[in-house]
């Protein structure tokens, strides 16, 4: 496969500062070697520099950095779609707001190339946020609320070509605002909060939603947040929530999407490096990566997919 790095240092999305370091602490962990290391080329692209922001209206007064946001899903959506035409991009975050940009990207190059657009989003916290609906203020919390195609959100481009909530699926999902709660309430979208992944474990939700992008030939976008991973193991992340995944169900998740073969794009999403413990947490999410592009122990057949 060949990788095409993107950094993406938006810091804006949420009111921590530090994601905008988390490019180069993946680049310092390794990520561009460990993909080599397991046969892909890898092309690093260097960081996105958004326009300036101009002056957006916006009738909720919490939201902050609008314009900042804006212009940087704006930037994102053309470095994606480019990218897509060229191989698989894997965007270094920079908080999850990037993923306003990075889903318009792909989604518009989806709709161009005539196949369906598919989300996995491994999450805490579901970000179905509009702009009137945030209690934050953090874009952060709106990327997936876009992505679908919900009313909200004036200031930004519309987006290319909304997502069937039958084609997006979240994992980890522990974290819902009210508002939030009852928008979803509304929707065909997969929560696959983690009372779920206690019951029925990672493979069978897992394989029931690789087996529809399968089966409609889709391309499959995968939004990677640190805090899907329980704090204890991932640190570094502005918004921990206890009750995240073990290290072995993240892994899972990783080498179940390697074996479908399915993924087509990869969010690495809320790393702060100023909150980690000796580069620990970067460490960890470059390792899911290795799971993602085909690390194994053994080369054991896998069943059909
Ligand atoms: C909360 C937290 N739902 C908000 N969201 C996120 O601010 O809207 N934290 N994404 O990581
Ligand atoms: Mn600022
Ligand atoms: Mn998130
Ligand atoms: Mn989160």
């Amino acid at each position: 496969t060949h990788c095409i790095l993107i950094g993406a240092p938006v810091d804006e999305g949420q009111r921590r500062p530090g994601c905008l370091m988390g490019p180069a602490a993946y680049r310092v962990a390794g990520l561009a070697s460990t993909l080599a290391a397991l046969g892909h080329t890898v092309e690093d692209r260097g960081d996105v520099a958004p326009a300036p922001g101009r002056d957006q209206a916006c009738a909720n007064p919490a939201v902050h950095h609008l314009p900042e946001i804006v212009a940087w899903t704006e930037a994102l959506a053309a470095a994606g779609a480019t990218a897509m035409e060229d191989g698989l991009p894997i965007f270094l975050g920079g908080d999850h707001a990037l993923a306003l940009g990075t889903l318009a990207g792909v989604a518009a190059h989806a709709h161009a190339a005539g196949r369906p657009q598919f989300v996995l989003w491994l999450d805490a916290h579901a970000d179905f946020h509009t702009l009137e609906t945030s209690v934050s203020g953090n874009l952060h919390g709106t990327p997936m609320a876009y992505a679908a195609g919900r009313p909200g959100f004036d200031p930004f481009p519309p987006f290319p070509a909304p997502i069937p909530a039958e084609n997006i699926c979240m994992f980890g999902i522990r974290s819902v605002d009210p508002a939030e709660l009852s928008a979803l309430r509304e929707t065909e979208i997969t929560v696959n909060d983690m009372r779920v992944l206690d019951e029925h474990g990672i493979v069978a939700p897992l394989r029931a939603f690789l087996d529809r992008v399968r089966a409609a030939q889709g391309l499959l976008h995968v939004s990677l947040d640190v805090d899907f991973l329980d704090p204890s193991l991932a640190p570094a992340v502005g918004t921990t929530v206890p009750g995240g995944t073990t290290f072995r169900e993240a892994h899972l998740v990783c080498e179940l999407l390697h074996d479908s073969g399915l993924m087509t794009s990869l969010d690495l999403v809320e790393l702060n490096p100023f909150l980690d413990e000796r580069g620990r947490t970067a460490k960890l999410m470059v390792d899911l990566v290795g799971s993602l592009m085909g690390r194994k122990v053994f080369d054991r057949p896998t069943r059909s997919y």
